[in-house]
């Protein structure tokens, strides 16, 4: 027989709302946490347990954060625009409007169900015209700054669906929805300047606490890299081409130039008898994907163009080739040749027979490129000196012949930002004929979708909005004349880039966030999400908090102090669960059969929170059996003061509350849950248990199962919530174990700390402290001369520099 949990959960659940307990309040005197997680697309798939798991897991925390006295934000909300549900009306004939209000439904029932304590009272919908004004606002903003531009650009292009898909929407160089292999193609669209901000959105990671691999996936997105542009004239004519190169020193090696396919002066450059061959060549590098173009493995093969230009190093007359590993968007979209120090360059000579000459010593270029470092030779006045010091002197060399200066190139592009899609954000743009490109006035706002029957891609690549003529044609907001809307609209990362600052004023008709509350709630404290969303995501939303933070909107430079990410929850045979295998768990089920605390609890227990795992019925089944024993453990209690338990009895429940306290603070729920069990389980041994170990027990236990805990608590005849009880402190006397904080130093310098006991051995330090994440990152691929160890102090370690 299960404890009746069907009738517990819907009476605390109804009683929590009535009483309101977990909205949060503007300008509380106590201090505020602001905990946020991801907030879902509404599929029509309905909630999965990964989402429990995530949103369980920071319930706990943000109800140990209530108890322990902090003013708590634990919002929701619905990022409700994208294709999924845009494709699904299409096919239903139903309008995007409509079933996304259905999905969020659903979603809602869902959420409800498992008891989370979020504070609905501020739930957000980005497909709200009262949302969506402020996202087409900021983006007004972004325009008038000059940070939203139009270009041409070549964009991947589905044949099938003939529709622009932006990078992340190919997976393996198909398209995201249909699965046809997408090709290049050049087309208007609109774009936000992210660039402009790659340096901050680098250097900032320094002052925040992400967790290093969230960190290093930014890094290597952003992709900064210091070399320098060269200048190579081609004879007879006003024309140069630039080249970025990382190794200026291998100049005077330089046997080719390669530009990309889709280079500018590709016209300028072709001779008559190379004209077919490499119109040719072109028009097959368009139908390839960077992917394809850039993979090391492949054969590099490419055409000449039959013209020359001059290496400023020595006066030399290079060849110009085209090639489709040169990506066009970086550092110019041309490479200077080396081929005998660069692995790509070397198979293009030996197939093309150009020469490998070699300008720095220290391998063997008969085999292979040498692509370490060296000594110059063949170099003219710059040899005999080493690479990096000879990168400066040729720098600087050129840069006084007006040849070349220092630059800095970075992988990210800027953001493409339209869509040719119904259902998104319409860009608040007018096209004028008289007056040109004509912002929406801010008063208009929102331009909203125009609600039709018809919202099918218009073939030609244009949104489906082109095709409704009367939404299209209006007056040019600045001379009256006729003028044509926009018809892209944004890309569902718009919706999400600020949802963050509209919890805090979800209802502000003046201003997208009342700035007085921005000061009080942000930055966000901890915000966690899906491991697939720490680049795109959190870049985009980064960019736009310090674009808003610029225009001094916003109170802090970055939106989140601090990023954790949850592994995934696959199904229990180990695949990624998904209709097609038939694998899903439906949480519905799960809290039918076993109770919303039971699947909260198991979520949290299953495996480490940042780890993948996978479903494990007789896990559930466990930890209901375990509940089912807590509801028992009550016909023990005794109210009577002068019941005692053993001192062993006491020392553990202080042991578990440091435990328990400290593994929520560091996201470990599994041990934090297996605590409780090991406390539960020695509760069991005793015959009677004194009210006062009961009830700090029971709250222990509310952060992990709200509803039994309640009911156990109110039971014992408390009239008040257990939520607003305060979190338990322990008695640092009863449970001292002689610890002590070892500092981990490198090279002198403090980089972290973890609590050790005091008699801990040099052996046992070491292994400690290079298990910390930080430490691993310092030590990576560095070379460990000497550790030094101080007992009951600390351990450094001495590396290479
Ligand atoms: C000459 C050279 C000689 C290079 C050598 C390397 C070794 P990162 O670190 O990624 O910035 N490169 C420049 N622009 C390129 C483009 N649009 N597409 C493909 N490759 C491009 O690498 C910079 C290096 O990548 C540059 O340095 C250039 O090749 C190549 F022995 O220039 B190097
Ligand atoms: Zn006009």
């Amino acid at each position: 027989m299960s404890y009746p949990f069907q009738k517990i959960e819907k009476k605390w659940q109804a009683f929590w709302e009535k009483n309101k307990i977990y909205q949060a309040k503007d300008f509380d005197k106590k201090p505020k946490k602001y905990i946020l997680i991801e907030f879902p697309y509404p599929s029509g798939d309905g909630l999965h347990v990964g989402h429990v798991r995530s949103y369980s897991a920071l319930d706990a925390i943000s109800r140990k954060k209530r108890m322990e006295g902090y003013n708590v934000l634990f919002p929701m909300g619905w990022d409700a625009f994208g294709l999924p549900t845009e494709n699904y009306a299409i096919k239903k004939g139903i309008h995007p409007s409509i079933v996304t209000k259905r999905n969020i439904g659903v979603f809602k029932r869902q959420l409800k169900s498992l008891g989370l304590s979020f504070d609905w009272s501020r739930e957000i919908n980005t497909t709200d015209p009262n949302y969506y004004k402020w996202t087409q606002w900021i983006f007004l903003q972004f325009f008038k700054q000059g940070l939203a531009y139009q270009s041409e650009m070549p964009i991947n292009w589905c044949p099938s669906c003939k529709i622009g898909l932006a990078n992340e929407e190919v997976i393996d160089d198909k398209c995201e929805r249909c699965g046809t292999g997408t090709e290049k193609r050049k087309i208007k669209q609109w774009l936000l300047r992210i660039t402009k901000y790659a340096d901050r959105l680098l250097k900032d990671l320094d002052d925040i606490d992400y967790l290093e691999k969230i960190k290093t996936q930014q890094q290597n997105w952003i992709g900064r890299s210091e070399g320098t542009t060269v200048k190579f004239l081609i004879p007879n004519s006003e024309f140069l081409i630039d080249v970025f190169t990382t190794r200026v020193d291998t100049i005077f090696g330089v046997t080719a130039m390669v530009i990309a396919p889709e280079h500018p002066l590709i016209d300028k450059l072709i001779t008559a008898e190379n004209k077919d061959k490499v119109k040719k060549y072109v028009e097959m590098a368009a139908k390839k994907s960077d992917i394809e173009r850039t993979e090391t493995e492949k054969e590099k093969i490419g055409v000449f163009t039959g013209s020359y230009c001059i290496n400023p190093a020595n006066g030399q007359k290079v060849p110009i080739w085209v090639g489709d590993y040169i990506i066009a968007v970086y550092g110019g979209g041309a490479v200077m040749m080396v081929p005998a120090h660069d692995k790509r360059d070397y198979q293009f000579a030996k197939k093309y027979n150009l020469e490998i000459k070699e300008v720095v010593s220290g391998g063997d270029i008969s085999k292979e490129a040498f692509t370490d470092y060296g000594v110059l030779v063949n170099s003219g006045q710059f040899n005999g000196l080493k690479s990096g010091e000879a990168i400066k002197k040729i720098t600087e060399w050129l840069e006084n012949k007006g040849f070349g200066r220092m630059t800095v190139q970075y992988k990210m592009r800027d953001w493409i930002f339209s869509r040719q899609h119904y259902w998104g954000e319409p860009i608040p743009i007018i096209h004028c004929e008289k007056c040109g490109i004509v912002p929406v006035p801010e008063k208009d706002l929102p331009v909203k979708l125009p609600f039709v029957k018809k919202y099918e891609p218009t073939k030609t690549g244009e949104s489906p909005l082109a095709a409704i003529t009367e939404w299209v044609n209006v007056k040019c907001p600045k001379c009256k004349g006729p003028a044509k809307r926009e018809t892209d609209t944004m890309p569902n990362w718009a919706g999400s880039s600020w949802y963050f600052l509209r919890y805090i004023d979800p209802k502000n008709k003046n201003c997208f966030a009342d700035f007085k509350k921005l000061k009080y709630w942000t930055p966000v404290d901890l915000y966690n999400g899906g491991m697939e969303h720490t680049t795109l995501h959190l870049l985009y939303s980064r960019f736009w908090h310090k674009f808003l933070y610029d225009l001094k909107l916003v109170p802090t430079p970055e939106p989140y102090a601090s990023r954790r990410s949850h592994g995934m929850v696959l199904a229990e045979d180990g695949k990624k669960m998904s209709k097609s295998f038939g694998n899903v768990i439906n949480p519905d089920e799960i809290v039918k059969q076993f109770g919303a605390d039971t699947l909260r609890m198991y979520e949290m227990f299953m495996g480490p929170f940042d780890q993948m795992i996978s479903w494990n019925t007789q896990g559930v089944i466990g930890l209901s059996r375990f509940l089912n024993r807590i509801w028992q453990l009550k016909e023990k209690v005794k109210i009577d003061k002068k019941v005692l338990c053993p001192a062993e009895c006491e020392v553990l429940l202080h042991k578990s509350i440091e435990k328990i306290s400290e593994d929520l603070d560091g996201m470990k729920f599994n041990t934090a849950v297996s605590q409780l069990m090991i406390l539960s389980n020695n509760f069991e041994t005793y015959e009677k248990l004194p009210i006062s170990i009961y009830e700090t027990f029971l709250k222990l236990l509310a952060p992990f199962v709200p509803h039994i805990a309640e009911e156990l608590w109110q039971q014992l005849g408390h009239k008040n919530s257990i939520h607003l009880e305060n979190w338990p402190e322990y008695n640092p006397r009863l449970i001292k174990e002689n610890k002590f904080d070892l500092v981990i130093q490198i090279n002198g310098k403090f980089r972290d700390k973890v609590s050790v006991p005091q008699e801990i051995t040099e052996k046992e330090a070491r292994a400690i402290a290079v298990s910390q994440e930080k430490i691993k990152n310092w030590l990576k691929d560095k070379k460990v001369i000497k550790t030094i160890f101080v007992p009951e102090k600390l351990i450094n370690y001495v590396i290479e520099q």
